[in-house]
């Protein structure tokens, strides 16, 4: 395993000197030896994803910040391997970042799902309002208790929509047999066989060639995931279904965060929590704009009324079921955002 700390001499950054006092300012000539830090970051988007294009932002931007001193080394588009293996590379320290999806997460820490209850958020600014705020809390806290490091401000994936190859998915009885993919998440499991479909875990990194070779017909995605990873070249129906909001908790192996200087973990925090708005920001303008985009492309789209659906899913007991996994002070959480949930 490549060793993450380079201890290199290098001269003190300017912050550096002036925490140190008067003391070593008289002596500017003084370098300190200083360790450097070099950190892989991973993630399963391609590199045109607003994802990919604020993280290399903030990467520069630390790196100036630090004076070199920290360097985040980011491999995109699952060049390190499926979001399952990425993430047990995070635990074991192979890689010290990583961006998952909190559904998928949840194989970890099961609360991490929460936001991923089907129908549960009406729009982003209820979104917002429960990850920025008690919710979100809530959820950190417990991906806390595993050894995992959470960053405050949650990166957008986006409201879920879902793509077929055989036919148009316009009521919930649409979905009955629907051989579907879901990501490697029970949540999502749970939900696509309360619909009587027929689902499918397989990470992002197989999803294109498990769409072209038929293994499955449909897979269920937010429109800019839709368009960077070209899946309207496997699909051939959209149906706007707004199923779910799903977002990416920017993650630390424990151990190498507290490894990291104080002034290190406040540079990159104050980073990274920044791009995670702009890249709010871009996945909304972005998801907004495209449907247009895509129709070009080939894609037929149709948007569905969400009532039978949320009624399906109470019918087959769905939220019961998961409210008693999460319990009631999580399902609290929950409600005070979106409302009952029933
Ligand atoms: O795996 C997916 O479908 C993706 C890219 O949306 C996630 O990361 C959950």
């Amino acid at each position: 395993m490549e060793n993450t700390l380079i201890p290199v001499r290098r001269p003190m950054t300017r912050r550096g000197a002036l925490a140190l006092g008067t003391a070593v300012l008289a002596m500017p000539a003084i370098a300190r030896a200083q360790t450097k830090f070099v950190y892989k970051y991973a993630n399963n988007v391609p590199l045109t994803h607003p994802l990919n294009i604020r993280a290399k932002a903030m990467a520069e931007a630390v790196a100036k910040d630090t004076n070199g001193a920290f360097e985040i080394k980011i491999f995109p588009n699952n060049q390190l391997g499926g979001d399952t293996d990425m993430l047990s590379q995070l635990r074991a320290g192979g890689i010290q970042f990583f961006t998952l999806s909190g559904l998928i997460l949840s194989t970890l820490v099961p609360a991490a799902s929460i936001n991923g209850i089907g129908f549960a958020f009406p729009n982003y600014p209820t979104v917002w309002k429960a990850m920025d705020g008690p919710l979100g809390a809530y959820i950190r806290g417990e991906i806390a208790k595993s050894g995992l490091v959470a960053m405050e401000k949650i990166w957008d994936n986006g409201f879920r929509q879902t793509t077929s190859a055989t036919k148009p998915i316009k009521t919930p009885q649409d979905f009955v047999g629907f051989k579907i993919r879901v990501p490697p998440s029970p949540l999502w499991t749970s939900m696509f066989k309360a619909f009587g479909a027929a689902p499918t875990s397989i990470n992002f990194s197989e999803v294109y060639s498990a769409l072209q070779t038929h293994l499955v017909d449909g897979q269920e995605n937010p429109l800019a995931i839709i368009e960077v990873a070209k899946l309207y070249e496997v699909q051939k129906y959209c149906a706007l279904t707004n199923h779910m909001w799903d977002g990416f908790w920017f993650l630390a192996n424990g151990a190498a965060w507290k490894k990291l200087p104080a002034e290190m973990q406040a540079v990159f925090t104050k980073h990274v929590n920044e791009a995670a708005l702009l890249e709010r920001t871009d996945v909304e303008k972005l998801n907004a704009g495209l449907q247009s985009q895509l129709a070009a492309k080939g894609l037929v789209f149709n948007t569905v009324d969400a009532t039978p659906f949320r009624d399906k899913l109470r019918s087959a007991g769905f939220y019961a079921e998961w409210h008693k996994k999460y319990g009631d002070a999580a399902w609290k959480l929950l409600e005070n955002s979106v409302g009952s949930l029933g």
